[in-house]
């Protein structure tokens, strides 16, 4: 396949990011001169049973480093691959990556801001505007008219496709990671969404509650999932992620400073009289420096 030989064709230049909670590294590199970005997170175990991934089968590896009264510490050998089932990697390659990608994985320092109404007006939205114009949304056409992934489509009607996040191996369910992509073009981000999009995203919201368990029999439940849009997101296309309340290994994915619930969205728009839209509404968030926004925020002098 296309990865096995680009794999094969990656020149390591520096480490971007290396996060030994979520275990996971970035790698930056060239492959035909061009930059490329290597993710490798380790996985989940897939479950323990007698046979495959037995416990017993580490013997042909484990190392003691000490033992104490009833305590025995060792590691296992690393990528010897005699451990199978037990040292599995996620391997994610972004070729060729943009400088905005690199900037994304970089590890940097971040802020929490509040983009007033007036900052949005006069420095987010010209940003978003410019992002949608660059291009970025390809692998988002490709799914919604290229065919693009469609083995992998979980669910789709008029409005939405369903299918397995990219941060997703689809299949440890411990780590369920849907993302649902809306057909529509008129959100960019929850800052076009005002009182007129209640019924809409209400009959998301329920669609996604209802069909979800059952296209997975039932072995995650809808009060299992938790569902909700990211400001800032990396795409200015409306999606939505899906997730299960259990995988908190996300990094700044899930926190409060970027993940806004669905329904508490919703349930916004419920009591809002019928002007309201977000575009009024003073929005806190994290930012890293490396983001473009942080620049364009401090060359307009707009953070208080
Ligand atoms: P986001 O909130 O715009 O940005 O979410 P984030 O990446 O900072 O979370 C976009 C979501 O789409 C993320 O969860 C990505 O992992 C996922 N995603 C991105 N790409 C490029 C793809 C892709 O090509 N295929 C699939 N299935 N998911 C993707």
């Amino acid at each position: 396949d296309d990865m096995k030989e680009l794999i094969e064709l990656f020149r390591f230049e520096k480490i971007l990011n290396s996060n030994p909670q979520n275990k996971l590294i970035t790698v930056l590199g060239k492959i035909n001169g061009e930059n490329a970005i290597v993710l490798l997170e380790k996985l989940h175990f897939q479950s323990i049973s007698d046979d495959e991934n037995s416990i017993s089968s580490l013997s042909s590896s484990v190392k003691q480093l000490f033992h104490n009264d009833v305590y025995f510490n060792g590691v296992t050998g690393q990528g010897d691959g005699s451990n199978n089932g037990f040292n599995e990697l996620k391997v994610n390659l972004i070729y060729p990556a943009t400088e905005t990608h690199i900037q994304k994985q970089l590890e940097q320092q971040h802020h929490m801001i509040k983009e007033t109404p007036e900052m949005y007006k006069n420095v987010v939205k010209p940003y978003i505007e410019s992002m949608f114009a660059a291009g970025r949304l390809k692998w988002v056409e490709n799914i919604l008219y290229n065919g693009a992934e469609s083995d992998r489509v979980v669910y789709q009607d008029d409005d939405m496709v369903i299918l397995p996040d990219m941060k997703w191996d689809g299949e440890n369910m411990d780590a369920f990671y849907l993302v649902s992509i809306l057909k529509r073009k008129d959100i960019l981000s929850l800052r076009d969404i005002n009182k007129n999009h209640y019924e809409f995203l209400n009959g998301i919201s329920e669609r996604i509650k209802d069909i979800i368990p059952k296209k997975y029999n039932n072995e995650i439940k809808s009060d299992q999932l938790r569902i909700f849009i990211h400001y800032q997101p990396s795409y200015y296309h409306f999606h939505i992620h899906i997730v299960n309340i259990k995988h908190l290994g996300l990094g700044n994915g899930i926190v409060a400073g970027k993940a806004w619930l669905l329904d508490d969205i919703i349930d916004q728009l419920f009591h809002s009289n019928a002007e309201f839209s977000f575009e009024q509404r003073t929005l806190s968030y994290v930012i890293g420096e490396n983001h473009e926004l942080w620049k364009r925020f401090n060359e307009s002098n707009q953070l208080a």
